[in-house]
């Protein structure tokens, strides 16, 4: 199965499921609950996990029908067991491991799944607090209000060839990514645009897709309030219906 991230033509929701922070028995009613909502798709991962993603992702696709997406956090995440792989460049970031060292070392076991493979443009954006994402890959954030950076960098992203890019403000972020940034990232490049960190209410998900988010990404705020993935998927059937009468 070929997974295509939306793009313009529609709007999809994102549930990450850190394989750390789940029971066999939360993960049924997570899973029930996304399937009753119609998430797009799971994405499993995280910046440091100790259970087994490929285990998670295993039991998700027993749960649903719903596709499953790595977001490997490092290379120890990597499975052949979900429907598409984020291949992540971390191209705000000048860490050279995170822009290809890593790649090069799973180049030979992705090889074997390539069809699934997505590159998808990783660009760390400010929050107004220190994240784990940002810790963990010793790389700086683009500053919140520096609209052209992050311009410049999604721009570079779609020329080198990545086939989506990833606005993320990190998990459990205080703030999500800037409106005006998405705007102004939207407006520049033609390849999907996801944004995901701190998306923790309903009107900062309805903000994300009302700036041109193609797809958002919701992994704490669902784990505090399990309806918001229901709310988030009512918003984005909205924007749908809107889109499929233009
Ligand atoms: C993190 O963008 C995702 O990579 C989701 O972040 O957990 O804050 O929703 P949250």
């Amino acid at each position: 199965m070929r997974i295509d991230i939306p793009n313009r033509q529609r709007k999809a929701v994102a549930q990450l499921i850190d394989p750390d922070k789940v029971t066999d028995s939360s993960l049924a009613l997570t899973a029930d609950n996304a399937a009753r909502a119609k998430v797009d798709f799971f994405l499993a991962g995280g910046s440091l996990t100790s259970a087994p993603v490929g285990i998670l992702v295993e039991k998700l696709k027993k749960l649903t029908d719903i596709p499953v997406i790595l977001f490997p956090g490092n290379l120890i995440q990597l499975t052949a067991e979900a429907d598409a792989i984020f291949l992540l460049s971390l191209i705000s970031g000048r860490n050279p491991e995170l822009l290809i060292g890593n790649h090069v070392i799973a180049a030979p076991f992705l090889k074997n799944v390539r069809e699934s493979v997505i590159p998808v443009g990783y660009i760390l954006v400010d929050c107004g607090g220190r994240t784990s994402v940002e810790y963990m890959s010793q790389t700086s954030p683009v500053p919140r209000d520096k609209y052209d950076i992050a311009v410049a960098t999604a721009l570079a992203g779609e020329m080198l060839g990545m086939r989506a890019i990833y606005l993320e403000a990190g998990s459990g972020a205080a703030l999500p990514t800037d409106i005006k940034m998405i705007e102004a990232v939207r407006a520049e490049i033609t390849i999907p645009l996801i944004t995901g960190g701190g998306l923790n209410t309903p009107d900062k998900v309805e903000g994300a897709f009302a700036a041109g988010a193609d797809m958002v990404v919701i992994g704490n705020g669902c784990e505090k309030n399990a309806k918001l993935i229901t709310d988030a998927c009512t918003i984005r059937d909205r924007y749908n219906q809107r889109l499929l009468s233009i």
